[in-house]
This record gives structure tokens, C-alpha cells and sequence, in this order.
């Protein structure tokens, strides 16, 4: 019987359907940002021929040959007018590696590029890369620093789990020829998250980092960091200092991370980033914002208390359940921030928001008073402020003023 003929109009036919799927907006959501219905990449999208030997002699069943298990923690940017996805597509392997999706509005309407990127290797071929972040520096390249991670050489003999992660870097004009620099090297063992801040800080690039003394815990390294270097052909920061500390039962209990390059504002540099903590059924990744100095990028000046995005329905659920990720955002000339955030390491998802909204955000949500008497209190100014409306307040409000 003839498998491959009916099969392949099959796969086709869903392939375009997902393609062509337009996405809308989860209204009302909470006026910060709205989430859309759809995820705006999954493993389905990627191209039949990244996965299929589409040769009818040699698969003559037309069975799946090389299978894609996600497609999360995408760099963006705006290229050509356009918003392309450096997204971490993972191979039923394991392993990952980058491809470029690009759409229209960055809403839908996805498709990648027709090959990976291929990236140049330094001397110490990496093992799996993963999560590059990307920065249009005001140097004119586009940089793309990315976790780059190799087996632990001074693991015991039979630890075949323990891996090395550093800060590997490279730059490119065109998104398509990559030029590969030396791994960054920092104080700490090792290093995962690591961001280029967009501008010359003193006349040297600056970089976020998250020092850490193992590859899942970060043990003494407390948090986000900042370190400056004078040159990203051999990009060497000698001192790192903590900018955004984890803290003790918050959203930021066990670790964080900076997500993507900050969006600068003139009220101060927005960062989104993301916080974990542990739980019962294993950690919980959210993501929470900052703001820092429009002059000094490393001092916070407003902390917003609480998680800014958080799994929610299906994002609860994937390769590592509980997670939302992110490592890419787009700032459009209108002022709109399209927010790209992958759930449970297995799908990119796109939260819309503003500049402006982001500054109200960041100047009017309360900092975490770090205990629970005090949130008792700041929510009671709240309803205070809300009752003290009284006879001001017009038909909607007072229903909205009822209890239960
Ligand atoms: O699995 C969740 C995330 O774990 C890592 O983040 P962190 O370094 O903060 O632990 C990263 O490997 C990230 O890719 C992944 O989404």
C-alpha cells in the first residue's frame, strides 16, 4: 500500500493550517500585558524537511526521522522592519541549537528560516548551547551571548551528569554569518544568563552575569550581576558586582537571572528577568521586572514586588513543568514591548505590553515588604485608598467597591 503519498498530504495540510493560525489577544487580562491564545512557535513548526528523509525511495512509510522536542527561550530583535526569533529549538537528542523565526507583527505568522544557524566553535567544542540572548550594540554589530556547556572534566569517574556552563559570544551583521569570539571569563566557575547591556558604560562594554559555583545551584553566587570589559574579541571582566540579590521567600528565593538586554526609557533601564523558587513539586520559574538608573544602569531604583508574568493553564506543562522563561523582547517605535517568554521548556509564547505601561508598572507596584504583616498592610492602604472614594465614586466603581 502506498504510505507516503497520503501521509505527506496529511502532514503538509496540518503543517500550513499551523502556519496560517492567526492569534488573538487573552482580554481582559491584568492591563499590564496581554497574553495571546496561541503559542506563537511549538516543535510542530518547524519545517517537515528538518525532520522527514521526504525521499519516497528511502522512506518509503514517510516516517519522522530526526524528531524536534521544543522550541524555547528565543532571543529577538527587529531586523529588516521585521521581528525574528533566535530560538533554542532542542532535537529529540537533547541537544540544542539556535534558528532564526521571523513574522510580520510578532504575533503569529511565524516560520523559520530555512536552515540552523551554524555556529563557529573555539577550540573547546561546546557540548549543547542554549538560551542567546541578542544585542544590537552601539558598537554595530548584533551580539549573541548564550549559555555554551560542556561535560564537568573534573567530575568523578561514572558522573556523567555534571557540566561546565560559560558565557560563549558571538556577532554577526546579518543574522546569517556568525563570527564566534572567545568564551567570556569572569571570577566564577561558571556562568549561565549572561547579557551584553546595549551602550558603552565608560567606554567599555558591560555585561549582566549570574556567578555561580555549580551548574543547577549557584551556591555563593547571589544573584544578577554587573562587570565591565574592554574588549569583546577577549571580553575579560575581573570584578562582578551583585546588582539584584536573590532573597529569602521570595520570587527570587533560589535564583534569578537578567532575561534579555534591558529597554531603555528615559525614566531608567527596564529589566525583565526571571526568579525561582523551590517547592514540593520541584522549582517554580517566574518572570518579575526591575528598573535601573537611566545614568548608572547597576543601581535599581524601582523594585516591583512579585512575579510579573507566571505559568498559567498549558504553560504549567512541558519538558520541565512549572517554568516561564525569558531571554527576548522587541521595543517597536510606537512604544509597544513584545515580550517573547517560553513555558516549561517546550514552547515560545508572546506577552504584549508598552514602555509606558511598563513605567507604571515599575513606579507604582509596591515593593515585596518581605514579610507577611507588611503585605497585610500595603494591601490595606490599598483598600483603604479604594473605600475612601466613597461618595466621589461613579455606578461601576461602588459595584465594584462590593465585597464577595
Ligand atoms: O529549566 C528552566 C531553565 O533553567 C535554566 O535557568 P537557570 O540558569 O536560571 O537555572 C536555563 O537552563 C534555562 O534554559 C531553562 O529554561
Amino acid at each position: 500500500m502506498n504510505l507516503f503519498n497520503p501521509r505527506l498530504k496529511r502532514l503538509v495540510k496540518e503543517h500550513e493550517k499551523l502556519l496560517a493560525r492567526k492569534n488573538r489577544p487573552l482580554e481582559p487580562g491584568n492591563g499590564i500585558y496581554e497574553k495571546f491564545a496561541h503559542p506563537v512557535l511549538t516543535a510542530e513548526h518547524t519545517p517537515l524537511f528538518w525532520r522527514y528523509d521526504l525521499d519516497r525511495e528511502s522512506n518509503p512509510g514517510l516516517l519522522e526521522r530526526m524528531g524536534i522536542n521544543g522550541t524555547f527561550n528565543p532571543g529577538a530583535i527587529i531586523y529588516n522592519g521585521n521581528i525574528c526569533l533566535m530560538v533554542r529549538v532542542e532535537g529529540a537528542d537533547r541537544k540544542s541549537f539556535f534558528a532564526v523565526a521571523e513574522s510580520k507583527n510578532g504575533i503569529d505568522g511565524f516560520r523559520f528560516w530555512p536552515q540552523p544557524v551554524v555556529l563557529p566553535q573555539t577550540d573547546a567544542p561546546d557540548t549543547n548551547v542554549y538560551d542567546m540572548r541578542l544585542t544590537r550594540h552601539e558598537d554595530g554589530w548584533i551580539y549573541g551571548i548564550f549559555c555554551t556547556e560542556r561535560k564537568d572534566t573534573c567530575a568523578p569517574l561514572g558522573d556523567t551528569s555534571s557540566a561546565d556552563a560559560q558565557g560563549g559570544i558571538a556577532r554577526t551583521k546579518d543574522l546569517l554569518a556568525w563570527e564566534r569570539l572567545p568564551d567570556l571569563k569572569t571570577p566564577s566557575p561558571q556562568q549561565r544568563n549572561v547579557v551584553l547591556h546595549p551602550e558603552f558604560v565608560d567606554g567599555k562594554y558591560a555585561f549582566y552575569t549570574r556567578p555561580q559555583d555549580g551548574f543547577i545551584s549557584t551556591g555563593s553566587g547571589g544573584g544578577i550581576a554587573w562587570g565591565l570589559c574592554d574588549s569583546m574579541e577577549q571580553a575579560v571582566i575581573t570584578e562582578e558586582t551583585l546588582i539584584d540579590q536573590k532573597v529569602y521567600h521570595t520570587v527570587k528565593e533560589v535564583k534569578n537571572g537578567q532575561g534579555p538586554a534591558p529597554i531603555k526609557t528615559p525614566k531608567g533601564w527596564i529589566h525583565v528577568a526571571h526568579g525561582v523558587r523551590n517547592t514540593a513539586a520541584g522549582l517554580r520559574y517566574v518572570i518579575y521586572v526591575f528598573m535601573t538608573d537611566p545614568k548608572r544602569p547597576w543601581i535599581p531604583t524601582y523594585t516591583p514586588g512579585g512575579h510579573f508574568i507566571f505559568p498559567e493553564g498549558e504553560e504549567r506543562t512541558g519538558d520541565v513543568s512549572n517554568v516561564v522563561f525569558t531571554n527576548g523582547l522587541v521595543q517597536k517605535d510606537n512604544g509597544e514591548v513584545l515580550i517573547y517568554y517560553a513555558s516549561s521548556d517546550t514552547r515560545c509564547h508572546v506577552a504584549r505590553t508598552s514602555v509606558d505601561r511598563l513605567i507604571d508598572y515599575c513606579t507604582h507596584t509596591p515593593p515585596d515588604p518581605l514579610t507577611s504583616a507588611a503585605c497585610v498592610n500595603q494591601r490595606l492602604a490599598l483598600i483603604d485608598k479604594n473605600l475612601r472614594l466613597g461618595p466621589k465614586a461613579g455606578a461601576m466603581v461602588k459595584r465594584a467597591l462590593t465585597p464577595g
